[in-house]
């Protein structure tokens, strides 16, 4: 038989989430409290460029976050990348139903996954929030702004159609793509669009997300409820 991602499920004795405040790590922080199992959390703030100190740098070499340290009979380890920790934890804990894991709509949660990842984080988001990362010269730095500016909102189009009519992102059920999204539904509006008004039906499936216990503690633990127009503390 193929092997599949339940083969090596074993009883996680720790785990710790290394995470910066509205970051795309967001995503597993909210992973973690659907899920309800036990973690650590470790926030560092990217914006005060923490990721770069050499302690974290042990962890996570490529400075960046998430990473999920795992410790169980197996030893300690680090796994990083957010489709990769999400397809982990919901492998782990299919009990939970926080990602199909089967068939046309496992392939489904990954398409969405990784193209939030690629084509509207790295070669989106983040030419708007942190050109810096690409070039030192300002003047194409700003060029860059403008075309990603161009790109994020084509992205964002893109979502609102495809959510267009649905309960969630995947087979009509809440899903760790749908905590994803509301990652990238904080960057819109932290990059300056009306995301509220130009993309209703986004806003539709987040509001739904937002109404979550679970997504609302990660929030308020990362300390950015207001930046979503909600009160801390308040579901
Ligand atoms: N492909 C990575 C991207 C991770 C990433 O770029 N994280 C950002 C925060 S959203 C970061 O750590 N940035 C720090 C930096 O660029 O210095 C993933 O999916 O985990």
């Amino acid at each position: 038989m193929a092997a599949n991602i339940f083969e090596n499920r074993h009883v996680m004795a720790r785990m710790r989430l290394y995470h910066s405040p509205g970051a795309c790590s967001l995503a597993v922080h909210i992973a973690l409290e659907e899920i309800g199992c036990e973690y650590e959390p470790a926030m560092l703030r990217v914006n005060q460029q923490e990721n770069k100190r050499p302690e974290y740098l042990a962890v996570n070499p490529r400075g960046r976050v998430p990473a999920l340290v795992i410790e169980d009979d197996k030893g300690e380890r680090v796994l990083t990348e957010v489709l990769a920790i999400l397809t982990y934890l919901a492998g782990q804990f299919p009990e939970k139903g926080l990602l199909p894991l089967e068939g046309e709509a496992f392939a489904r949660s990954l398409e969405w996954m990784s193209w939030l990842g690629s084509a509207v984080h790295q070669t989106g988001a983040r030419t708007i929030i942190r050109p810096s990362g690409f070039v030192d010269d300002e003047a194409c730095q700003e060029k860059m702004r403008e075309a990603g500016r161009l790109r994020v909102r084509a992205s964002y189009e893109d979502m609102n159609a495809r959510l267009a009519g649905r309960q969630w992102a995947v087979a009509d059920q809440y899903s760790f793509v749908d905590s994803l999204l509301v990652v990238y539904y904080r960057w819109g509006l932290k990059v300056g669009m009306d995301v509220r008004n130009d993309f209703p039906e986004f806003t539709r499936v987040i509001d739904k997300a937002l109404a979550r216990p679970a997504v609302r503690r990660a929030i308020d633990q990362e300390g950015i409820a207001a930046e979503f127009g909600i009160e801390e503390g308040v579901t």
